[in-house]
């Protein structure tokens, strides 16, 4: 089996290829990677192929050269803070990104079985008496990136009715684990913790919001949902990939602190606190659980613990001073 997976080099992306590898039979795995980009070693098995998102004669040329089976689309300007700062640019990404991948396949009359990775983020300023949010509550994008995910899940339903392809999409709520970028608040938080024990910066933690409370997933059940959706998922439909528990961020900071054993004194920040901040973001994981029999199995202290030793790896392989 021929697998292109988009974003290979990101956070899922490099976990990705380590649930792959586990497969038995482990697939062929072709990895998209944007032409001059920076990332990290994967492994030989892996093919790589250069082609950005926005150029459709790039993305044209990798399918021709993959011909894939089944693609795993994760690329993506993945960040809700810099789409602020860059609104043109992420639906450029993942808008017209998704276009080309979808109009390539389109027009070569192939029909890979497609994941199309949406957020939680879409479901936005959602109403209390929503909660557990459901793939039917009502979508309130309050970001120009939560809006690019809206825009891609309904590019990718087009493509199911229109053209008949086999296209499964998701809403991922918080999902975790080593490698998280810094811009989401556990691997802040993890980052200090690890810089405190290496003593490269004083017993602080700086933090933004602890009461909003969130939906955390660990990334390594959220492939598991992702290759199960592939194989079960209904072609046009959406799935929520989530835990169904909702976690303080204030408690789940408290697990992480126990898990360092450094004694360290928290201090907010009222920079790092968002304005309209939705208080609560709980998913209802009952549709994935019955198309496909998934659910997420990872304790959140053995996924707090993964991010704390992938910070605490890159440091150490890190000198002191790139590491700040
Ligand atoms: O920007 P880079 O060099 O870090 O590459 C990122 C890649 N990417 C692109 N690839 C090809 N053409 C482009 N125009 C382009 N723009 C970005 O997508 C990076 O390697 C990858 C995204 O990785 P992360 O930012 O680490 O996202 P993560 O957490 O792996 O998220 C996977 C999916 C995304 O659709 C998120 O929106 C969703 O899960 O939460």
């Amino acid at each position: 089996m021929r697998v292109l997976v988009t974003g290979i080099a990101g956070f899922v992306g490099t976990h990705l290829v380590d649930f792959l590898q586990r497969q038995d039979p482990a697939p062929d795995v072709f990895g998209l990677v944007k032409p001059r980009g920076t990332f990290p070693d994967l492994p030989p098995a892996v093919t790589l192929i250069e082609a950005d998102l926005e150029d459709a004669a790039s993305v044209e040329r990798a399918m021709d050269s993959v011909v894939p089976d089944r693609i795993v689309h994760l690329a993506a300007q993945s960040s809700p803070q810099l789409s602020w700062a860059d609104p043109a640019g992420t639906f450029r990404t993942n808008v017209l990104g998704l276009l080309h991948v979808l109009e390539g396949v389109r027009k070569r009359g192939l029909a890979p079985r497609t994941l199309v990775v949406g957020s939680a983020e879409e479901y936005g300023l959602a109403d209390a008496r929503d909660l557990p949010l459901r793939e039917d509550a009502p979508l309130r994008p309050q970001s120009p990136y939560a809006s690019s995910k809206v825009a891609q899940g309904f590019l990718a339903l087009q493509y199911t009715l229109a053209y008949r392809l086999p296209i499964v999409r998701t809403r991922t709520f918080h999902h975790t684990g080593s490698r998280r970028g810094e811009a989401f608040a556990e691997s802040a938080f993890a980052r200090q913790l690890a810089e405190i024990e290496a003593g490269l910066r004083p017993p602080l933690v700086s933090v933004g919001n602890l009461e909003a409370v969130r939906d955390f997933t660990d990334v390594r059940d959220v492939l598991r949902a992702y290759w199960l959706l592939l194989d079960r998922g209904v072609p046009g439909e959406v799935y929520n990939v989530c835990s169904g528990r909702g976690v303080r961020i204030g408690d789940l900071l408290d697990l992480l602190i126990r898990l360092s054993g450094a004694d360290v004194e928290v201090r907010v920040d009222p920079q790092k606190v968002r304005r309209a901040e939705i208080p609560e973001v709980v998913g209802d994981p009952s549709r994935i659980r019955e198309a496909t029999g998934w659910q997420a199995d990872v304790p959140l202290e053995r996924t707090l613990r993964f991010l704390l030793d992938g910070w605490r790896e890159r440091l150490a392989q890190a000198p002191p001073a790139a590491s700040r």
